[in-house]
């Protein structure tokens, strides 16, 4: 049997048709439109209900939204998404009778214990009505209209606990990236009935460290993105047309340089990051960790982030920062890392790209620390709450730890030392050179470049050897450890360099470098692992809001942070820093004289620079670890 969804005229008709037609039924007219809007596939034997509503808005928009729940669920905690990504996609994964493979792999668990889940399409996107700005600004300086994702958090949370009663009136908010964001912007004037959160990966701050730029240097693939997500007909990935995005984007110049050529420069969303390259209130205004820190927060809320997250490894520790001091007595906000590329805790995390861990992390995390964090704050006859304050996966040893803070660990230097060492001691003054040329800046992985697929889930956790040598590379190793060295938390550099141009960006990297010998899995034999790799945009040296020309010669201090981690070097491996000047395409080459805006260089702009980095004396350039147990 079918079900068609039909239009107007149709639709008269549906009942006979719903019914495979009556004795009574007068035979349907010849010329009847045999066009129907869409159809469903009817599951006669589903273990489940599958809702579509449209849920009222107090601007008058209604917002598509999907209920899905066992069959005979009752008084049960809602588990909230308010997603980009199409919430009827999200809730019809196969053709099947079981809820568990309707639903995305993340469900499982908690609807076959009474949950019931729902999806919904923000604003202005797939059956949602109304307008749609990409994370769409709270209510302020940078949003005069009467909504925001905060409101239609709170009038989606409303309308359910009044409108579902199979529900228990708990309502609890999850969903990674896009939906760690619609997430978050629900803790803002939370709804009475939203009781827990679990933001995963967050969109935070798009200028700092997530999706767009990172300290300062821009990611033009971003464009793409926008391209598939707000334009309604002709979308698809910019037609690059190479093997290797590396020379596409070569091609292309500067970042409106790409737009103009692929015709992007209209899309109101490339324009406005066009428009906004340094850190000023378009950017500030919208970062959600200051906005949540200048409010109470009130509901239990799980922060989580993977270790390799390619796409937003900055929100989630920048919201934990920011919300930490207000509690205490740690029974508000929890942190997680686990071992996870972005979004993969939502998967099978039993391996990263050639990382195998201890089980398949992420339905560990989600059984035993995600849903009893959820079911104390959200069932009717709730277990007690054993929430840990942190919890992170060490890599290396490949364990669960509790931390009772974040970060776990106390600083201690690793300084670039002579002849391309390392040294926890500092060192005797002296430097090394390179030249940084833009028209051969480094790739980020292996060439051919590929940003997306596999290559852009792991490119974090590639063996950085194909790097490693490069003229345009300085690559600093320590000893052989004799004893493991586990570090728990960001590590932060500390680089003393000087340009012979105008403007530098700084790329730095952490890497446990294998041992060369290695017969039970000859794959890692000398691999060498970044667990961090992080970029700044020398301009910005003097503050993010405040660009300014370097003095060609002058030797600067730049200090940045690498990402979050949880990992033990073990004994025989050896610690590695890499240091150079682009990371492409993933972040457009900083043209190196100087120009306004680097969004808009124009191709003369373009040119080599001797790059000094200065070690040791006064100016000791470091890794500072978070050394566990300092
Ligand atoms: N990282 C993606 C994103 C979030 C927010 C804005 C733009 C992109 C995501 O995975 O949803």
């Amino acid at each position: 049997m079918r079900k068609l969804a039909l239009g107007l005229l149709a639709l008269i008709a549906a009942p006979l048709l719903a019914h495979g037609g009556t004795a009574a039924a007068p035979p349907p007219d010849p010329m009847l439109n045999d066009k129907v809007g869409s159809y469903e596939w009817v599951r006669p034997q589903a273990n489940f209900v599958r809702r579509e509503v449209m849920v009222p808005m107090r601007d008058g928009i209604k917002l598509h939204t999907f209920i899905v729940f066992r069959k005979g669920t009752r008084d049960a905690p809602i588990l909230l998404s308010r997603t980009p990504y199409n919430a009827a996609g999200a809730t019809s994964r196969n053709r099947s009778q079981k809820i568990e493979e309707v639903l995305p792999v993340m469900d499982a668990e908690f609807v076959n214990d009474g949950y019931i889940r729902v999806y919904q399409d923000v604003r202005g996107l797939h059956g949602s009505e109304g307008d749609y700005v990409m994370t769409r600004p709270l209510r302020g300086p940078l949003n005069a209209t009467r909504v925001d994702h905060s409101t239609d958090a709170w009038d989606t949370i409303d309308w359910l606990v009044k409108n579902v009663p199979e529900a228990n009136g708990k309502v609890g908010i999850t969903g990674s990236s896009y939906l760690g964001f619609t997430s978050l912007m629900a803790l803002i004037n939370p709804h009475p009935a939203l009781k827990a959160a679990v933001p995963q990966s967050p969109m935070v701050d798009g200028w700092m460290g997530d999706d767009w730029f990172h300290n300062g240097a821009f990611r033009p693939f971003g464009f793409d993105y926008v391209l598939a997500q707000t334009v309604d007909r002709g979308s698809g990935p910019m037609p690059m047309g190479q093997e290797d995005e590396y020379e596409g984007y070569l091609e292309a110049g500067s970042a409106a340089g790409l737009a103009q050529r692929y015709g992007l420069e209209d899309l109101p969303a490339v324009r406005k990051m066009i428009a906004h390259p340094a850190y000023d209130d378009y950017w500030q205004q919208q970062a959600l960790d200051k906005l949540l820190a200048q409010r109470r927060l009130t509901v239990p809320t799980m922060l989580v982030v993977g270790q390799w997250d390619q796409e937003d490894s900055y929100g989630t520790p920048a919201v934990y920062r920011a919300l930490e001091p207000q509690d205490k007595d740690n029974t508000l906000l929890s942190l997680v890392i686990g071992p996870w590329r972005h979004s993969g805790v939502n998967y099978d995390g039993s391996s990263l790209g050639p990382l195998k861990f201890e089980g398949d992390t992420g339905l560990q995390f989600r059984t035993r620390t995600m849903k009893p964090f959820l079911d104390c704050h959200l069932k009717s006859n709730p277990p007690p709450c054993a929430t840990p304050p942190v919890l992170t996966y060490a890599t290396g040893v490949n364990r669960w730890e509790v931390s009772q803070k974040w970060p776990d660990g106390g600083e201690q230097p690793l300084y670039l030392d002579a002849k391309f060492g390392l040294a926890t001691a500092k060192p005797a003054a002296g430097n090394d050179s390179y030249i940084s040329d833009p028209a051969k800046p480094v790739p980020l992985m292996e060439r051919p470049v590929h940003l997306d697929g596999d290559a852009w889930r792991t490119w974090l956790v590639q063996d950085q050897r194909f790097a490693d040598g490069r003229p345009d590379v300085l690559s600093y190793t320590g000893p052989v450890l004799d004893k493991p060295l586990h570090i728990k938390g960001a590590p932060r550099v500390e680089l003393h360099a000087a340009t012979s141009g105008q403007d530098s960006d700084w790329v730095v990297k952490l890497i446990d470098v294998y041992p060369r010998e290695n017969s039970v899995n000859p794959q890692m034999a000398g691999y060498q692992l970044a667990l961090g790799i992080e970029i700044f945009r020398g301009r910005y040296v003097n503050g993010f809001a405040e660009p300014a020309a370097l003095e060609p010669g002058k030797p600067y201090t730049f200090r940045w942070s690498l990402p979050n981690v949880n990992h033990v070097f073990l004994p025989g491996h050896r610690i590695m820093v890499q240091v150079q000047s682009s990371l492409f395409p993933l972040y457009d080459r900083n043209p190196q004289t100087w120009v306004p805006s680097i969004m808009e260089a124009p191709p003369s702009a373009y040119v080599a620079a001797r790059q000094t980095i200065y070690r040791g004396g006064d100016q000791a350039s470091a890794v500072w670890l978070p050394v566990a147990g300092e």
